[in-house]
């Protein structure tokens, strides 16, 4: 049996995440955990929330609270939002777990010994009425460039040009506005990834399956400038997890805690450990460890091009540099930008539709179907309540709804709430088996190549067909001249509902429920199409479904339209 271990890029805590977040991680890592569950493979699926970092502890203080309270509250607020997409998670972690405290003080043991690690003196602004060091895009103050009084110290908004916070004119905190600042000398850890360059670089070409914005990303890193640069791995900041080597103290680091994204990838690890702990499992290094059974585990990861280079590189240098053996992701799924309506999601805007909203007005299924079908693969892709409102209404509504509905209430109406028995399959139904067993094994190839809108355009035909077939035979028409026939028709259509439940599961798996459930089967990956077209026998009993998909009317979506053209408040 194949054993996939699946993780998502795990979301901040500081906040809700909005549709374009969760079609860039989240919705196709458990599209794929869904589909291989089905196909029978063992799956470990993973995701957490990344709770530490500077954002962290200011939407600790802007909620006027302790910032370990925070984390737990919005971690559930997460979780729940991941229930009612129905995430299908096994464990859906925190990165401030003692698990994971552990395991990123071992990582940075096991690096400092095998000599990654050197220490780097550096100058940093220190705020004396925030009682912090400030990050540099934290500082606040006038560009030197073109005189915009609000550059960031990494940068200026206006003219983009790359800052150092001590080129700012009349500097100040951006959390407090407090102009008492001072630049001190403080120490921090750097791994030197750029000692690893040849051997990241080997493995990424090693790639040759792997997405091109992927490798793209990663080869842009690896080369551009001076090559793979070293990274900063601790930071001054009171949350996080302190910077010790493995058990012992790290002299000269007291007071520090590690970097937001040196420990964040740690947490896939560290979350099989909770997950173990949590009762849910028995052994988490076998999913883990190449010389504890890993050794046939294939290790999928989904995220958004932004997380790539931290991925292909800087968690890859660690797990190399431990000189351990941990398992290496074996193909990385990334994804470009999903737009809104004209723009940019924006979480630090409030700009697009979030998890909450969506929820509020749809059941999970339309937004699934909707986002997965217009997953941003290949470019960038933008969400409009146009687009939404009519391919939801069409594939849902018109096709796949509509078939359900109107072959069970024919059925009810001339033949009772059991399967029809009596008629032959002939020609037609054939001919719609071969065409179905070739999309179900294009269908299959789509899925396990992770190529999710073909898969989508293949389930929609796999859909459309079903229903062409019922327009064509028409057993409404039939059923006058020869019940016998029709009550074959009928026999083969509702046939086709827990093959398309079985199917179309992994995407809209609360219809797919709804669908086998009025069948009285459970959703089930067919063997094949003929197989699957004969399951139900005549006598079999069915109860005709509530409707599964509501239209989009115009009003509604000019509603909508309208409540999230603004900013979120
Ligand atoms: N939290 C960024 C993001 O949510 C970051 C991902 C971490 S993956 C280890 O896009
Ligand atoms: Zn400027």
């Amino acid at each position: 049996m194949a054993r996939i271990l699946i993780t998502s890029a795990i979301p901040y805590i500081n906040g809700i995440k909005h549709l374009g977040n969760l079609v860039g991680s989240q919705l196709p890592a458990d599209l794929y955990a869904r589909y291989m569950r089905a196909r029978g493979a063992e799956v470990l699926f993973l995701c957490a929330t990344d709770e530490h970092g500077t954002p962290a502890e200011l939407a600790a203080a802007k909620a006027g609270k302790p910032v370990a309270e925070y984390c737990a509250e919005m971690h559930a607020v997460q979780a729940e939002l991941a229930r009612g997409f129905r995430l299908s998670f096994d464990h859906f972690g925190r990165s401030s777990s003692p698990q994971n405290h552990r395991l990123t003080q071992h990582f940075a043991g096991r690096l400092a010994e095998a000599g990654l690690i050197r220490e780097v003196s550096e100058k940093q602004v220190y705020s004396h009425a925030d009682g912090r060091f400030l990050p540099d895009r934290y500082i606040e103050g006038t560009c030197p460039n073109c005189g915009y009084e609000k550059a960031r110290g990494d940068q200026c908004e206006n003219c983009t040009k790359q800052l150092d916070p001590t080129d700012l004119i009349n500097p100040r905190s951006a959390i407090s506005g407090s102009t008492d600042l001072e630049v001190r000398e403080t120490k921090h850890l750097y791994l030197r990834q750029s000692a690893m360059r040849d051997q990241l670089s080997a493995w990424i070409d090693s790639k040759t399956d792997w997405p091109i914005l992927t490798t793209s990303i990663a080869r842009k890193w690896l080369n551009d400038g001076d090559g793979l640069q070293d990274r900063g791995i601790t930071r001054d900041l009171d949350w996080g997890i302190p910077v010790r080597k493995g058990d012992a103290d790290w002299p000269g680091m007291e007071g520090k805690v590690f970097y937001v994204w040196f420990d964040a990838p740690i947490e896939y690890i560290a979350c099989a450990a909770e997950w173990v702990d949590a009762g849910k499992g028995s052994d988490w290094e076998r999913w883990w460890r190449t010389d504890k059974g890993a050794e046939d585990v294939r290790y999928v990861q989904f995220m958004g091009k932004d997380n790539v280079p931290f991925h292909t590189l800087s968690f890859p240098a660690t797990i190399l540099g431990s000189g351990e053996p941990w398992k290496l992701v074996d193909y990385i799924k990334s994804f470009n930008y999903l737009n809104y309506d004209g723009g940019q999601f924006s979480t630090s805007q409030g700009r697009g539709v979030f998890m909450d909203q969506a929820l509020e007005i749809l059941p999970a299924d339309y937004w699934r179907w909707w986002l997965l079908s217009h997953a941003p693969e290949t470019s960038d892709t933008e969400f409009t309540w146009e687009a939404f409102q009519q391919d939801v209404n069409k594939d849902l509504a018109d096709v796949l709804g509509n078939f359900v509905s109107r072959i069970t209430k024919f059925c009810r109406s001339k033949f009772g709430e059991t399967v029809p028995e009596g008629g032959a399959y002939g020609d037609q139904e054939q001919a719609l088996i071969a065409d179905l067993q070739a999309r179900l094994d294009r269908y299959a190839a789509h899925m396990d190549a992770i190529d999710i809108r073909k898969a989508a355009a293949e389930l929609r035909a796999i859909w459309v067909a079903g229903n062409e077939y019922l327009q064509a035979a028409g057993p409404w028409t039939v059923f006058k001249e020869d019940p016998a026939r029709a009550a074959a028709i009928t026999r083969f259509a509702l046939n086709l509902i827990p093959f398309y439940a079985g199917l179309s599961s992994p995407f809209i798996p609360d219809a797919a429920a709804t669908m086998a459930g009025a069948m009285g089967v459970d959703p089930a990956w067919p063997d094949s199409a003929v197989a699957a077209l004969h399951a139900l026998p005549p006598g079999h009993a069915f109860t005709v479904p509530e409707v599964m998909f509501a239209k989009i009317a115009d009003e509604t979506r000019a509603e909508w339209q309208a409540r999230f053209s603004g900013v979120r408040s």
